[in-house]
């Protein structure tokens, strides 16, 4: 029997079929191989006889993501929050990158545009402005037409810090109470209330992922030169620098750097990219050590 996983837990897997949601176990050979079944992948179920279902086939992912570990996404909702937690930016460069990498359409999703801080709005927008950004609110619903017309007919994932509203917006999209949490107003940080990643339908063709808040993610197996890639701001200047494999780093004549210092591109952005960019050129020279 064909299915989706849309849970799993502690080693059990829980899988979609037109017959209801059954209980698997993953066949041992998975573990063998390395292989993981995510939540997102489209299997193959077969009755056992002690009783438990299994997993016996993944079938091909359309992509993987690592963090959250979830396949076959069509669009990253990354999700900030306009007032507090506040937004740790690095993360959102990182689920960015994550998902340009994997063929996956990232949307920022700017929440709590309610209680929103103007000038903390204006610099998200500003820092963004070449992305699909959409500003909403869990509490008054403001923006979820077009949040709900951009993800139709997609499977998209929902991502980004504890307490920026996830499941609050996974919960107006699919009408139901999952458990939302509160903002320490000391630390201003999340408690992550969510624990699981979710697999949910909001309508016959549309399909979302609820994932814990996180706060940390690595960039792994990324070139320093191949960074630059995943900064759609750069495209309309990196043509014009003076080398051709230009990292738009410390080369003479960089038209991006140029374009950062101008103002053209962010420059806050461009500096983080440098950050990102020098960390991975240490990976690689630690990597010869
Ligand atoms: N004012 C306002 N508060 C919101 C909005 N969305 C969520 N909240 C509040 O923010 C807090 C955190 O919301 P959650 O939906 O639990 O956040 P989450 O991203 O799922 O958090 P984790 O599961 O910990 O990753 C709750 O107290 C919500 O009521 C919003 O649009 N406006
Ligand atoms: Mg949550
Ligand atoms: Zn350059």
């Amino acid at each position: 029997m064909h299915g989706q996983i849309i849970k799993a837990i502690n080693g059990f897997y829980y899988v979609k079929t037109v017959e209801g949601i059954m209980e698997c176990k993953a066949k041992g050979k998975f573990r063998l191989d390395g292989i993981m079944p995510l939540v997102g992948d489209h299997v193959v179920v077969e009755k056992e006889d002690d009783g438990y279902d299994v997993i016996s086939q993944i079938e091909k992912r359309k992509n993987e993501i690592i963090r959250p570990h979830v396949s076959n996404i069509d669009m990253l909702l990354i999700v900030l929050s306009a007032k507090t937690p506040k937004p740790d930016f690095m993360l959102v460069d990182k689920l960015i990158i994550e998902a340009k990498r994997n063929d996956i359409e990232p949307v920022l999703c700017i929440n709590k545009c309610d209680i929103a801080k103007a000038d903390l709005l204006e610099d998200i927008k500003s820092q963004y402005a070449d992305y699909n950004i959409l500003e909403i609110s869990a509490v008054t619903k403001q923006g979820f037409d077009s949040l709900k017309e951009k993800i139709h007919g997609k499977t998209s994932c929902l991502a980004g810090q504890s307490a920026v509203g996830k499941t609050s917006i996974l919960n107006i999209l699919c009408d139901i109470e999952r458990e939302i949490g509160t903002t320490s107003k000391k630390t201003e940080r999340g408690k992550h209330t969510t624990r699981e990643v979710n697999l949910l339908q909001i309508d016959e063709s549309s399909l979302i992922i609820d994932t814990p808040g996180f706060s940390i993610l690595s960039v792994e197996n990324i070139l320093p030169e191949e960074l630059m890639q995943y900064y759609e701001e750069f495209e309309p200047y990196a043509g014009n620098c003076y080398y051709k494999m230009c990292m738009h780093y410390k080369e003479p004549d960089c038209a991006v750097k140029d374009a950062a210092l101008q103002g053209k591109i962010n420059n806050i952005r461009y500096g983080r990219y440098i950050s990102l960019l020098e960390e991975l050129i240490n990976k690689e020279k630690r990597k010869y050590d």
